[in-house]
């Protein structure tokens, strides 16, 4: 009897205690469960299995800064700033000097607060606190001081400082005063923090970028343009996908800083996600990312992947930058390297994420105010587009190559030097091809960007009657096309008729209606047009119209007419040039 009243109570104690744990449980449920969305919750899957990843995670941190940044002044809050009359000279001068009003940027305080443009949701995430340290790369040429060090100050302002190892500033052969002795010792109060090392001969912001990651001593390598503003906590969320997947690159999402008055907006609404991707002439282009992609994603400010990305800002794991052959050396000064290192990266195994809580500002110059010195006069020919038959050389199949020349038709008597480390290292590193690219990552890009057709004819269109070849005149769409002497550079004279009947200049197209022949975007999606060149009468037919193209001998106006074998003037040569 007192034995089972004994275990009676012992167990109706257990069932109490265990009541009690229940409670707690749900308790603590209730009180954690999705209250944070946890960084690492919808990879934890990814963090077990592979053997790469970095000892577990010692614990999880939001890093969100504790007190609101508020203060007044011009610019401050990313404000636009307008300079008074008397300083429009100035401003006018420092446009013309520098692409952007640096007068203007010269009155704001280099520590300005700046909206935070991210969504709600990313102030909740959570992410290791054990993440890797940081290089913040800037290479510059030339860039005006205050934008320059605004960019230093908003890093040094908005980053976690155990993560952040070092700023390292990376001039490339800069030719103004103030970037010599004076930049040298204002970095002096950051205590070794901002390191600076300078190029002795100009190299090109792609070079000069590889040199930076040759000299970088962080594990991860982030690269900021020098004329950026870093947003609220933007380093925790590039780090954390490259601390589980070390062939991870991070994009931040760019913000746009306002040329005349650095007012800081963002350049998509929130409900929309971007990615980067390309047309076949090698244009960077940005689209709205597939559902296919979304929707391997829980929450809407997660990371997405990407095909590439613009170029200036991202962040990798530094030795595999390096691994990676960092960028090809034959690159010259501007332009591809953002192709080249993408499709590297994804064809040789690793990945490209956009990263929505991450947003970083950019001042979108009104011109490119420098030139692209020595490396560039040594070259016959555009050197962007000797980049590009560099990078698709390398990395594009056959057929691919061919809408590259297809839309670029004087690439193809460009001399791109040697590209055969760059082979070499694709075999090493056992890269997958073109076709794997485009089915699994690119997949979107040929439903805005078709296979082309092949080019029946290309070079300057010359009008017999009056012996002036077609021509944009450098406007863009809408646009009357006109008629100018013919030069035989190429450039605004370059058509490309395709065996759709597209006539095309660069990525436009040539169309027409009652008020003439007109420069318009190419219709996405399309690579079909409505010309049909006769090789006999050298006519023009619009075939929609009916009527052929034809320039009025006295007003020099382009439009459609009844068609006339018998006059010059509706007669047309296509002459192939070649690059000088
Ligand atoms: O010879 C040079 N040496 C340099 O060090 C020329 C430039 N630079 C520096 C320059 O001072 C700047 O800090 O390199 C940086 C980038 O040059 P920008 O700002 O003139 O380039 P951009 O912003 O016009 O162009 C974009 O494409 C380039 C192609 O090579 C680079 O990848 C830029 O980093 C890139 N910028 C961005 O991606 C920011 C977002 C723009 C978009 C879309
Ligand atoms: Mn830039």
């Amino acid at each position: 009897m007192a034995a089972s009243l004994l275990l009676g109570r012992k167990s109706r104690n257990i069932r109490i205690i265990a009541l009690f744990c229940l409670i707690f449980l749900i308790l603590y449920f209730m009180i954690t469960y999705d209250k944070v969305p946890k960084y690492d919750s919808p990879r934890s899957a990814k963090l077990l299995v592979s053997k790469e990843r970095p000892k577990l995670v010692s614990g999880l941190g939001n890093f969100e800064p504790k007190e609101i940044e508020d203060r007044d002044g011009p610019g401050e809050k990313g404000e636009p700033y307008h300079l008074k009359q008397e300083q429009q000279n100035d401003a006018d001068q420092s446009e013309s000097e520098y692409g952007m009003n640096v007068a203007c940027s010269d009155e704001i305080s280099l520590d300005r607060t700046i909206l935070d443009t991210r969504l709600e949701e990313c102030k909740h995430w959570d992410y290791p606190v054990n993440l890797p340290t940081t290089s913040v790369i800037i290479v510059f040429h030339n860039e005006g001081w205050s934008v320059l060090l605004r960019t230093v100050h908003s890093v040094l302002n908005r980053s976690p400082k155990h993560m952040l190892k070092e700023i390292l500033l990376v001039d490339d052969f800069s030719d103004k005063d103030n970037l010599k002795s004076k930049l040298e010792d204002y970095i002096e109060q950051f205590n070794g923090k901002v390191r600076l090392i300078r190029n002795h001969q100009r190299e090109g912001l792609i070079r000069t970028r590889s040199r930076g990651a040759q000299e970088a001593t962080g594990d991860v390598i982030v690269f900021l343009d020098a004329h950026c503003e870093v947003n609220t906590n933007w380093l925790p969320p590039l780090l954390a996908p490259i601390y589980y997947d070390r062939t991870t690159m991070t994009v931040p999402v760019i913000d746009g800083i306002d040329h005349k008055t650095f007012e800081y907006r963002p350049v998509y609404g929130d409900d929309r996600h971007f990615r980067g991707i390309f047309e076949w002439g090698m244009l960077y282009k940005e689209n709205e990312v597939p559902q296919r992609e979304l929707s391997t994603r829980k929450h809407h400010s997660e990371p997405y992947k990407s095909p590439t990305h613009a170029g200036g800002l991202f962040a990798m794991d530094r030795r595999y930058f390096l691994e990676l052959g960092a960028y090809d050396p034959g690159l010259l000064v501007w332009g591809g390297e953002n192709f080249e290192l993408s499709f590297k990266i994804w064809q040789c195994g690793g990945s490209i994420e956009w990263v929505p809580c991450s947003r970083v500002g950019h001042v979108y110059r009104s011109f490119m105010p420098y030139n692209f010195g020595k490396l560039a006069q040594k070259k016959k020919g555009p050197l962007i587009t000797i980049n590009y038959k560099r990078v698709i050389e390398t990395w594009f199949d056959d057929k691919y190559k061919e809408f590259f020349y297809t839309r670029e038709p004087m690439a193809r008597y460009l001399d791109m030097g040697d590209i055969s480390e760059q082979l070499a290292l694709k075999e090493r590193l056992n890269c997958k091809s073109f076709q794997w690219f485009m089915d699994n990552v690119a997949y979107d890009v040929l439903e805005k960007y078709p296979e082309l057709p092949p080019n029946l004819h290309f070079g300057e269109l010359r009008n017999v009657g009056s012996t002036k070849c077609l021509d944009t005149s450098g406007h863009g769409p809408p646009a009357l096309m006109g008629v100018q002497h013919c030069h035989g550079y190429g450039n605004n004279q370059l058509m490309r008729l395709n065996a759709k009947g597209q006539l095309g200049v660069g990525e436009r197209c040539v169309e027409a209606d009652g008020q003439g022949v007109k420069l318009a975007f190419c219709r996405l999606g399309t690579n079909d047009g409505p010309w049909l060149y006769d090789e006999n009468t050298h006519t023009i037919l619009h075939r929609v119209h009916e009527k052929c193209m034809a320039l009025h001998p006295q007003t020099a106006h382009l439009s459609l007419m009844l068609c006339d074998i018998n006059n010059a003037y509706q007669q047309w040569l296509f002459k192939e040039i070649r690059p000088k």
